[in-house]
């Protein structure tokens, strides 16, 4: 069975442990968002690449869900040292090689697609990892400081505004402009089922969606879209997704959520059991719904999801 997913990070990374361990002969072409990358230091990090690497490859650091487990921080207190930050974003020692080995490759004219696969040879996670694009995509996200309106990086809102100021706008800056990497309008069109793991829609499965071709290679692809909402009882499960689907109009709950995809391109949604109210809502809007226990806690029950997701798929098949 030939498997695409559209993931951002943790969500994305989490439900992929879960997917592997329930089909483990299925082939899993992953399309990872790339509009959190950003530049610092002179090297090229991105984030939900790198966090789907070391789920999938076992360099996770667990407790975070992001970055690397046994990490230090060296480097990053000797750039403070010297006054270079910035300081609120935590680069790891070990971490950091990932970040030169990519920035080298990029230096020497490697794409993006092909330096992940280069990375992927050590992680091994598995799975087909390509970046959405091998473009330059950079989510900004407009914001009111003190009276002022401007337009700051995605992980400066999310990591050092901690999302605490109201987003007014989100832009996937380059997106318009960019294309598919290699492969991916490929691996779509080829699939036996797509899914959207319980990422962030609007930042993560949002701005891979973003990148002209996907969308519609999604859509003329003919297979089942399954979707697992990362909203439970109206709230995401971690981070800010609020923020972000407020920035866009949407209201957080898995009914919500479900229209914004919006039944031209999902063909199932699962909710949580918490939110089995709203299966009769979402259905009556063209998109078939099952309430299934959502939560990963742990790797099992990741997998039973994933299998709730392809038993769906059969269903509207
Ligand atoms: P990020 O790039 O690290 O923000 O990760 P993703 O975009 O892949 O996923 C983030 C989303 O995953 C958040 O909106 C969370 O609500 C959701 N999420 C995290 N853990 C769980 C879980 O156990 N169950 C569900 N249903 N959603 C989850
Ligand atoms: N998230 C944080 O909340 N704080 C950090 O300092 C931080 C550093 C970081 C470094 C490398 C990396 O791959 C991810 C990192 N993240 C950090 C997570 C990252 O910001 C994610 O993109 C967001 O959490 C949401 O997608
Ligand atoms: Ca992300």
């Amino acid at each position: 069975m030939r498997i695409v997913v559209l993931a951002g990070g943790i969500g994305g990374a989490r439900f992929l442990r879960g997917l592997k361990r329930a089909v483990p002969d299925a082939d899993i072409t992953v399309i990872g968002n790339t509009g959190d990358d950003i530049h610092l230091f002179g090297l090229k990090v991105c984030p939900d690449l790198d966090t789907v690497m070391y789920t999938l490859g076992g360099g996770i650091n667990e407790e975070q869900g992001w970055g690397r487990a046994d990490e230090t921080f060296r480097l990053k207190e000797e750039l403070a040292a010297y006054g270079v930050g910035p300081e609120w974003f935590g680069l790891g020692d070990r971490d950091f090689a990932t970040h030169i080995v990519r920035t080298q490759m990029i230096g020497a004219g490697y794409p993006l697609s092909a330096v992940t696969e280069a990375l992927c040879e050590r992680w091994k996670p598995g799975v087909r990892l390509i970046p959405m694009s091998d473009d330059r995509v950079e989510t900004h996200v407009a914001v009111e400081i003190d009276g002022e309106r401007k337009a700051v990086h995605f992980q400066e809102y999310w990591v050092r505004l901690r999302a605490s100021v109201p987003a007014e706008a989100i832009v996937p800056v380059g997106a318009d402009q960019a294309k598919p990497a290699p492969g991916v309008l490929e691996a779509i069109a080829e699939a036996d089922v797509i899914l959207f793991p319980p990422s962030n829609p609007v930042v993560s499965i949002g701005t891979i969606l973003a990148v002209p071709g996907v969308r519609e290679a999604i859509a003329d692809a003919g297979v089942p879209v399954i979707g697992l909402s990362p909203i439970v009882g109206d709230a995401p499960v971690r981070g800010m997704a609020d923020k972000v689907l407020a920035a866009v109009g949407v209201e957080s709950t898995a009914a919500a959520v479900a229209e914004h995809y919006g039944s031209g391109l999902l063909d199932g949604w699962l909710v949580d059991t918490v939110d089995a109210g709203v299966v009769e809502q979402v259905e009556s809007a063209g998109v078939r719904c099952r309430a299934v226990p959502l939560m990963m806690t742990d790797t099992d029950a990741t997998a039973r999801m994933a299998r709730e997701a392809l038993a769906l798929a059969e269903e509207v098949r």
